[in-house]
């Protein structure tokens, strides 16, 4: 297994290249969207109107964007091993099966193309309409640091989503007063089958793997639209959809462990045995959906050390990043939580490797 760190767009820089080699880390997971900004990037803001604006319709990533990325983080000893998340932009129609969606097809197979080109060998999306949704922020947990918390009863899940919006995003035109129909399990089904039965034979060709994230909050509806990946059984049916050995999950254990029922070692266990994992989101949590908080991750439910007990056991090789961690209450409080989730998962991995 790689020790890797994700960066959202507003901190891909030199700092943090250097930053993820200090603590250890061997890999980058880059997100191009542009949505949670600043130099000390928080997720424990209110999020509830949206992550932002993104006008990047007609401005597709380019070839030259994804090598000169892979370029500038390799300068620093450090591979660039996938992209994560698909802007709004690029693919609203995709998501809600409007009149771009042939279109929007067409340019994504031409990142994947790009992509394979520069040599980035996985793409992590979320299928999703309401996006990650409805997180409340406390000071909670060892030494109350600021964690996301999600908890149903404190927000209304059912609100609709504005039209202009999507993935929690506005793509257009801000319009509070109109809102998208609701959409059945059937139909977000046959969405994500067109998305996949047109990318999966050129990523397949391209040597670029397509991975999926779990529904974050895992609940089965949100803002009156079908989620798809909200149980571990739902989460599998990805690949009852189309098998192609390019498509994967992007398995993010911290999603997983807010599934009421899951049990996410033996999914673990089976798909990182069968090769199904492009990368792994490292994080932990404490509770289930309807409630739950995001802890650090020696304080959650999930025991990592068995999690990381069963990706050597499988003889797993692929790379693995912290996602989110509580902020610490330092003046970068995202860097503080994420150099300790590196420090962590260096030491059980450099203690594995010696047993
Ligand atoms: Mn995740």
């Amino acid at each position: 297994m790689k020790l890797g760190l994700g960066l959202y767009r507003s901190i891909l820089t030199r700092d943090n290249f250097a930053f993820a080699r200090q603590a250890g880390a061997t890999h980058i997971v880059a997100q191009l969207v542009d949505y949670i900004k600043g130099s000390n990037p928080s997720l424990t803001g209110n999020y509830l109107g949206g992550w932002g604006t993104t006008r990047n319709h007609d401005k597709p990533w380019t070839y030259d964007l994804l090598a000169s990325l892979k370029k500038e983080i390799g300068s620093y000893g450090l591979q660039l091993e996938a992209i994560e998340n698909l802007d709004p932009s690029h693919w609203y129609d995709i998501l809600l099966d409007g009149p771009r969606r042939e279109e929007q097809v067409e340019n994504l197979k031409q990142l994947i193309r790009d992509m394979g080109k520069a040599g980035i060998p996985v793409l992590g999306y979320y299928f999703s309409l309401a996006g990650v949704w409805g997180w409340t922020s406390r000071k909670e947990g060892r030494g109350a640091p600021a964690s996301v918390v999600f908890d149903e009863s404190g927000v209304d899940v059912n609100q609709p989503i504005p039209q202009g919006m999507v993935w929690n995003m506005w793509y257009k035109e801000q319009n509070e007063k109109q809102f998208i129909s609701p959409v059945s399990r059937d139909e977000m089904w046959e969405r994500l089958t067109y998305f996949l039965n047109h990318l999966l034979p050129v990523a397949e060709e391209n040597g670029v793997r397509l991975v999926a994230h779990p529904d974050d909050p895992p609940l089965p509806e949100m803002r009156q639209t079908a989620r798809l990946f909200y149980s571990p059984k739902q989460y599998e049916r990805l690949l009852e959809v189309n098998d192609s050995p390019a498509s994967g999950f992007e398995f993010c254990l911290g999603t997983l462990q807010e599934m009421p029922g899951s049990d996410v070692y033996s999914l673990l266990d089976k798909y990182s045995a069968s090769d199904r994992i492009g990368y792994i989101h490292f994080r932990n949590v404490i509770g289930k959906a309807p409630r739950y908080r995001e802890a650090f991750v020696d304080e959650g439910d999930l025991d990592m050390v068995r999690v990381m007990q069963i990706l050597k056991k499988n003889n797993y090789d692929g790379v693995l990043i912290p996602d989110h961690t509580p902020e610490m209450s330092t003046p970068a409080g995202w860097h503080s939580g994420m150099a300790f989730a590196l420090g962590y998962m260096r030491g059980v991995i450099q203690t594995l490797e010696r047993s």
